[in-house]
């Protein structure tokens, strides 16, 4: 089976450019005036001063002098290697070199966050096949998309443990199938005592939490028996830390495609908890896709200006249902986001730098197989280099290594993901999500080596 079509977020394929390009061609002059800020601003933060400095303003970077600030992160552990959101796929992506490992959050009927792309879970368990659970098969709406599965919220943790994970792409990974079936679904407890068993001889090795459907499960969602779920990822996320003892804001990066939660983390949850973590906004396209917690409270008579305070006067049009994650991804709105709550931004590469589709596709890779289906275009979106200049790390999603996920330059090289994850490196991202994070730290390697100026 392959990618749900309406599977949201990180696991959006790179689609052909897209009719709002004609609009976004029309930045065309901004565009040259990005990239020459992005190369600018790079060249400042390799100053040692300026990392001082960035790091005092907790725009900070883990203890490894020699990366200069440059991180990887292993994207659901090495799902490239083994079932996503396992401790396996966790700890392999830690062996590998990643400096961070991202657990995405959602909530158990008993309120305990475990790892799972989705709150749904037929496509990476083996839930369908027990009979004892099929009566809680049933049809929610998500985030405004319909889906029909199983859900978390319908499942105490002992329940979920008897289920096994599985591939969740086997026809682009068929070597992970060998896994299905072989390992458990983990609570963020357990990725957190992961993270300290492995961290050693002086090597801290981080999580990425993203809290999954923040709005879903604390105001809209329903349980299986029709009450809402009421449950408050935050809340939980920063119970669970502090609880672990794991509050260290080197060794977090907490992040979400809502605002709202973000926002209430950095204003009420974390102070209220005596900590404070770096916190990272992701974007989903920013042409098509809108902010499902600004689209909710907007439409359910929500108090937009206790939720969001100053960030309503830097969008153009204020903050209404029909906000795009475009019209969030301005300067203006970037600079508010760093003096207010956010320490990066999570883009989608495919807006930073736009595809178009390549017809025929060709086989880059001499498998009889002709996937490679994507050209760059050699623009960059000005977010880039207005998200560097406001002091936000910028950590991209999704690198993949497979071709299906690849494209060739515009100039006509087929790019492997090692290429894809240097040019993002030099384009001045500090990091970014990747499924081979033995990929991305040889990228990192060879980038920081072929970047040294001999004296
Ligand atoms: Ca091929």
């Amino acid at each position: 089976m392959g990618e749900p079509v309406s599977e949201p977020h990180k696991d959006r394929p790179m689609p052909a450019l897209r009719p709002a390009l004609t609009h976004f061609l029309a930045l065309a002059g901004l565009l040259l005036l990005g990239t020459a800020c992005t190369t600018a601003v790079a060249k400042d933060a390799a100053a040692p001063d300026a990392r001082t400095v960035s790091a005092a303003d907790h725009n900070h970077r883990p203890d490894h002098p020699g990366h200069q600030g440059l991180i990887v992160i292993g994207h659901r552990g090495a799902s490239g290697y083994r079932p996503e959101h396992t401790l396996e796929s966790y700890r392999l992506a830690i062996r590998q070199g990643a400096d961070f490992i991202e657990p995405d959050l959602v909530a158990t009927r008993d309120g305990v966050l475990v790892a799972r792309h989705e709150n749904e879970i037929s496509g990476t368990t083996d839930v369908a096949a027990h009979p004892e659970f099929a009566s809680r098969h049933t049809t929610k709406v998500v985030d405004g998309i319909t889906m029909t599965g199983w859900f978390t919220e319908d499942f105490t943790l002992a329940e979920l443990k008897t289920l096994r994970a599985k591939e969740r792409i086997p026809a682009i990974r068929p070597a992970n199938t060998r896994f299905d079936g072989m390992y458990t679904i983990p609570t963020l407890a357990e990725v957190i005592a992961l993270v300290k068993r492995e961290s050693r001889n002086g090597r801290k090795v981080g999580i990425y939490p993203e809290t999954k459907h923040p709005t879903y499960f604390a105001r809209e969602g329903r349980r299986l028996d029709g009450r809402s779920i009421a449950i408050s990822l935050g809340a939980k996320l920063v119970e669970t830390l502090v609880a672990e003892g794991f509050t260290d804001p080197k060794r977090i990066y907490v992040q979400s495609f809502e605002f709202g939660n973000l926002i209430e983390l950095k204003k009420a949850l974390m102070p209220a908890a005596g900590i404070d973590l770096p916190l990272v906004q992701l974007y989903d396209d920013l042409n098509d896709a809108r902010p499902y917690d600004v689209l909710y409270n907007a439409s359910h008579g929500g108090d937009m200006l206790a939720l969001y305070g100053g960030l309503i006067g830097q969008v153009e049009g204020g903050l209404t249902t029909a906000t795009r994650y475009g019209a969030l991804a301005t300067e203006p709105v970037l600079q508010w986001m760093k003096a207010n709550y956010a320490s990066g931004v999570g883009p989608w590469k495919g807006n930073l730098l736009p595809r178009q589709p390549l017809a025929p596709p060709i086989d880059a890779n001499g498998d009889a197989k002709a996937e490679l289906a994507g050209q760059g275009t050699a623009l960059v979106h000005p977010m880039l280099a207005w998200a560097l200049k406001a002091g936000l790390q910028v950590h991209p999603y999704t690198l993949r290594a497979e071709e299906t996920f690849l494209a060739q330059t515009q100039g006509g090289v087929a790019q492997s993901v090692v290429a894809e994850a240097m040019q993002l490196y030099g384009l001045g991202a500090q990091g970014f999500f990747i499924d081979q994070p033995d990929q991305g730290v040889l990228a990192r390697e060879m980038f920081l080596e072929l970047s040294r100026v001999e004296p």
